[in-house]
């Protein structure tokens, strides 16, 4: 089995994160020509990483390759085991993918197109809204009392808040949310979370440094 992406990308790290909450660690590769070749195309016509491959298996879009992991890999299953629980989390990962990650793309053109990011700002913030109104604020993960899928999604998405800070007041956006500030705080801490952080900002400060050479 091979994922193929760097870590910087949230959704490259969101099945790494699943695999290493499962006690398992999925090779990470680059591919050999890259993601806009004629070969991965083939096998992912998004030409977007991630890409799975796992035998004769290929399979692209984060989520679904976290849940597959979810299932093939052993260790601790990581959605809730009753109906209610495994929706929340379902839910929270929706509210990532639909309305959080638009919002940090035009948080990253920020600096190409400045008249976006007061919209951008805004969507961030109802996107941690809904998070919010759905998260119990006493639970210690992102939904319950085990690391589950949810804070797989969040964990990396997350990171780039703290990252972007300063230009622009995303880390403000989550301190407005109390019991998403906390859970991040928590998570941050935690083994999974911050070796996850330590790998992006090293791929952060790759990229930058690749882009001023
Ligand atoms: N919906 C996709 C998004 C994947 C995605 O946007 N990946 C970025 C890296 S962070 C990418 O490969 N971008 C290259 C491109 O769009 O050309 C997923 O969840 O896997």
């Amino acid at each position: 089995m091979i994922l193929y992406g760097g870590k910087l990308s949230p959704f490259v790290m969101r099945p790494l994160l699943v695999s290493r909450a499962k006690g398992a660690e999925v090779a990470l590769g680059d591919f050999d020509g890259g993601i806009k070749s004629d070969a991965y195309l083939a096998l992912c016509p998004t030409g977007k990483m991630p890409l799975l491959i796992d035998g004769d298996l290929a399979l692209a879009e984060s989520q679904v390759i976290a849940d597959y992991l979810d299932m093939a890999l052993p260790g601790p299953a990581l959605l809730p085991a009753d109906a209610a629980g495994t929706a929340m989390v379902r839910l929270i990962v929706r509210f990532a993918d639909v309305y959080m990650v638009p919002a940090l793309t035009g948080l990253f053109r920020g600096r190409e197109h400045p008249e976006g990011v007061p919209d951008a700002l805004k969507n961030m913030g109802d996107a941690l809204g809904y998070i919010e109104h759905y998260r119990r604020a006493d639970d210690v993960f992102a939904w319950g009392a085990s690391f589950t899928q949810a804070d797989a999604a969040l964990i990396p998405l997350f990171f780039f808040l703290d990252a972007l800070d300063g230009p622009m007041p995303t880390k403000a956006l989550v301190a407005a949310r109390p019991g998403l500030a906390s859970w991040w705080e928590r998570a941050k801490a935690s083994a999974l979370g911050a070796q996850a952080i330590a790998e992006q900002a090293a791929g952060l400060k790759a990229m930058m440094a690749a882009r001023a050479g």
